[in-house]
């Protein structure tokens, strides 16, 4: 670890800052620090090996980068109490930095996670993305609905730097100029990678209206890297995203054939130079674009075929049919002409060897499946969680595993402890430090020597008493924020991640429901129950924003209710981001992690939550599973339906959700109320009539079936958090065994079974 005494670094930011510390304002000193972590991250040594991983990724979550910049340059304390010494606050200054808008949920998240590990273990490996100048959108509401607006976040000082790395690349009918931007990756006392991010030279910003996220979704060369993900509700937003990965993916095949030449490959021996992971299917094209480049090289296709399949590797995260990407081979045609003819030998090919119409690249309907590109053009395909991995085998992706079982892996995802524990809850991470020492920041397996105290009243108080202090600041940030006061004596139950129907926050909402009129029926719950919120809707996924709709009355509705709200109020934060989930997390007594079992592959927040000592009221779903392994039944609650008897429902099309309607009183009854007179008064009847019909009329995700497993569960849980000492005694059996989700683990599994650097 770096360390600069305190004379030097006083002297530095006095320098970059041309004046006393005291009379330096907050923008000065971001400005200062920003320069400093920056000349130190360079200082270090990154000497590169032969062989270097690319992870290439269309997210990278990477959330705000001061504090965790001086936290893995080891200067963090150094830093704040020279400020404080001069009266200046650091969290004052981290206020400053704009999140950075480069992702949308776990998978950008797990990418930025990624990066972090990889540095952190010394591994050669960089990331390459798309320089998006909004990001994704900006939420805010009004009228109880989600708004969309622009998010920049590029500003000066920016951690962005601008290179000399620069491409041309073809379209049909047109040829942009990239610019490459590097922001540098600190490890955690270890090596400095790079995050390298493409940009357009022609990008205009002016082509979004103020406050307004809506553009010319035609005019390609100034709109490129505008937005992530922009609405695809129609076939311009398609053809964007073509556009999008197509440019990526051609400048990362190009730095990668540079960078290796530049190391003395011969471009045949490139899987010796590089390994190149696909993060889901967006970044698949450069299968085909590194085909297509080495043989503009000379070299013959079979070769380049060959060479390609073993430098690609594929990571997949979802099982939902409709977000496996599939394009017209059309769009391509329109898009990216160069990229068919490769396409075309490379299903022509498949289909020689396979009969099997469900392995072919290219479908009867002239559509290009791009996860099987990877699959057949790539040497290991992954799935995220162990249930993830086996549904992938055994399920969706069987057809591929009999083919080459050999390529099939799984690596349970994991989180960077540096941001989700030391960064973001240094009070928990002090107390650890005291009670088993530091070992647990490099090998967070030590974390396990903390169960040694599972009957030390003191610990457990002082768990207790850390809790509610991060309680307590949230309420309080909430209240400055959004206006809204919060009782931190009441129970945090926290539900955030992207709004998606499977994710189900539907079912939470209907369970609110339900509780609401018990309160108002005189049945009050165990304990004072605060149910927070925190999800962005994709701008075109319109029941996702109903569902928005319906918790932002239920916003409304509890904190309006004098009868109610002691004992129940729903909060939903607006515009939810990494930063915002730092401020959750800690805060945080049960972690709702709810997805129809086989739907969500892994997640992620529920890893932060356990490390962080919330305890899980889950669904036996994604990695939700090995958390219940770790920890077992006593300290975790788990409900619902099984994966299995989920799949058999769908497989035999027998779901039918106006059956539980009509024989479950209170299911009925909380459905019922979506679309009642008191909740007409507030929301929309447009909105609400709409979920309702949802609701009843499909349940795609089959909230109904465990609607009453859920209250009892949750109630459960509820009146166990009763038992301070016992529930403490949960949250210490989840600290201790969280050590299994560090992202160093998962990525030590990366490079030792796929990567091999
Ligand atoms: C695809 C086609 C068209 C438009 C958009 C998309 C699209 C965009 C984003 C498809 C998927 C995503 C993002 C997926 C994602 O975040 N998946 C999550 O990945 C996490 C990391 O592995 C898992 O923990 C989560 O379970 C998974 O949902």
């Amino acid at each position: 670890m770096q360390t600069l005494d305190k004379q030097t670094l006083e002297t530095r930011l006095c320098t970059l800052c041309g004046k006393e510390l005291a009379q330096c304002s907050a923008h000065e000193l971001y400005g200062a620090l920003l320069n400093l972590t920056q000349s130190m991250a360079g200082e270090r040594v990154s000497s590169d090996g032969k062989k270097k991983l690319y992870y290439i990724s269309a997210e990278f979550l990477i959330g705000k980068l001061l504090s965790n910049n001086l936290i893995n340059l080891g200067i963090y304390d150094q830093v704040k109490e020279l400020l404080a010494a001069h009266g200046k606050s650091l969290s004052e200054i981290e206020e400053i930095e704009p999140e950075p808008s480069l992702g949308n949920g776990g998978l950008g998240r797990l990418a930025a996670c990624f990066l972090d590990s990889i540095a952190t273990l010394g591994l050669n490996g960089d990331g390459i993305g798309l320089n998006y100048h909004f990001g994704l959108f900006k939420q805010v509401f009004s009228d109880n609905l989600q708004q969309e607006t622009p998010n920049p976040w590029m500003g000066e000082p920016s951690w962005l730097t601008k290179t000399d790395i620069s491409y041309p690349i073809s379209f049909k009918g047109f040829t942009l100029t990239s610019r490459l931007y590097d922001i540098q990756v600190t490890g955690y006392g270890n090596r400095t990678n790079k995050l390298h991010l493409f940009d357009v030279e022609s990008i205009d910003e002016g082509l979004v209206e103020d406050g307004s996220i809506t553009f010319d979704k035609e005019n390609v060369p100034k709109n490129l890297t505008l937005f992530l993900y922009p609405d695809d509700s129609d076939k311009a937003g398609h053809l964007l995203r073509i556009y999008q990965q197509y440019f990526m993916v051609s400048n990362a095949a190009r730095l990668i054939l540079d960078e290796c030449t530049a190391k003395g490959c011969k471009l045949y021996d490139l899987p010796d130079y590089a390994v190149i992971q696909i993060n889901d299917t967006h970044p698949t094209m450069v299968i085909p674009e590194l085909i297509r480049l080495l043989m503009e090289k000379g070299i013959e296709m079979d070769t380049a075929i060959d060479v390609v399949s073993k430098t690609c590797a594929y990571t997949n995260h979802t099982i939902l049919a409709e977000a496996l990407e599939k394009w017209p081979i059309s769009y391509l045609k329109q898009c990216v002409p160069q990229l068919v003819p490769i396409i075309e030998i490379l299903d022509d090919r498949i289909r020689r060897r396979f009969s099997n119409e469900k392995v072919a690249i290219i479908d009867r309907e002239d559509k290009v499946h791009m996860a099987h590109i990877d699959i057949h053009y790539g040497f290991a395909v992954n799935g995220v969680a162990a249930l993830h991995t086996d549904i992938l085998k055994k399920n969706e992706l069987n057809a591929f595993y009999q083919l080459y079982p050999e390529k099939f892996s799984n690596k349970t995802n994991g989180i960077t402890f540096r941001r989700w524990l030391l960064h973001c809850n240094p009070r928990l991470a002090a107390m650890i430090t005291d009670l088993i020492g530091d070992g647990y920041k490099h090998d967070a397996t030590q974390l396990e020597k903390l169960w040694a105290y599972q009957d030390d009243e003191k610990v457990l108080r002082q768990l207790l008493a850390i809790k509610k202090e991060n309680k307590q600041a949230l309420a309080a940030y909430i209240l400055e924020k959004q206006g809204l006061k919060l009782d931190a004596d009441s129970i945090f139950d926290i539900q955030i991640k992207r709004l998606h129907e499977y994710k189900r926050q539907q079912l939470n909402a209907l369970y609110l429901i339900h509780e609401y009129l018990e309160i108002k029926r005189g049945k009050r719950p165990a304990a004072p129950v605060t149910a927070i919120f925190g999800a962005k809707a994709a701008p075109a996924y319109t029941i996702a924003k109903d569902i928005i709709h319906l918790i932002l009355c239920l916003q409304q509705l509890t904190a309006e209710d004098p009868q109610v709200s002691p004992w129940l109020r729903v909060v939903m934060v607006e515009n939810y981001n990494v930063t915002l989930a730092e401020r959750l997390i800690p805060a945080c007594d049960i972690s709702e992690q709810i997805s129809l079992a086989s739907k969500e592959a892994s997640g992620t927040g529920n890893m932060k939550f356990m490390l962080n000592g919330a305890i899980t009221l889950g669904t036996d779903d994604g990695a939700n599973v090995e958390i219940h392994e770790l920890v077992g039944d006593d300290h975790i609650y788990i409900f619902g339906d099984s994966s299995e008897e989920v799949i058999k429902r769908y497989a035999d099309q027998s779901y039918c959700s106006k059956d539980y309607y009509e024989k479950d009183e209170e299911l009925k009854e909380a459905v019922d109320f979506i679309i009642s007179e008191k909740m007409l008064e507030i929301g929309s009847e447009k909105h609400l009539q709409r979920l309702y019909n949802e609701l009843l009329g499909k349940d795609w995700f089959m909230t109904f079936p465990d609607f009453q497993d859920y209250i009892k569960v949750k109630n459960q849980a509820l009146s166990d958090h009763q038992d301070k000492l016992s529930w403490a005694k949960k949250m210490l059996k989840n600290i201790s065994q969280a050590g299994f989700f560090s992202s160093d683990r998962t990525i030590e599994e990366y490079n030792r079974d796929i990567w091999k650097l």
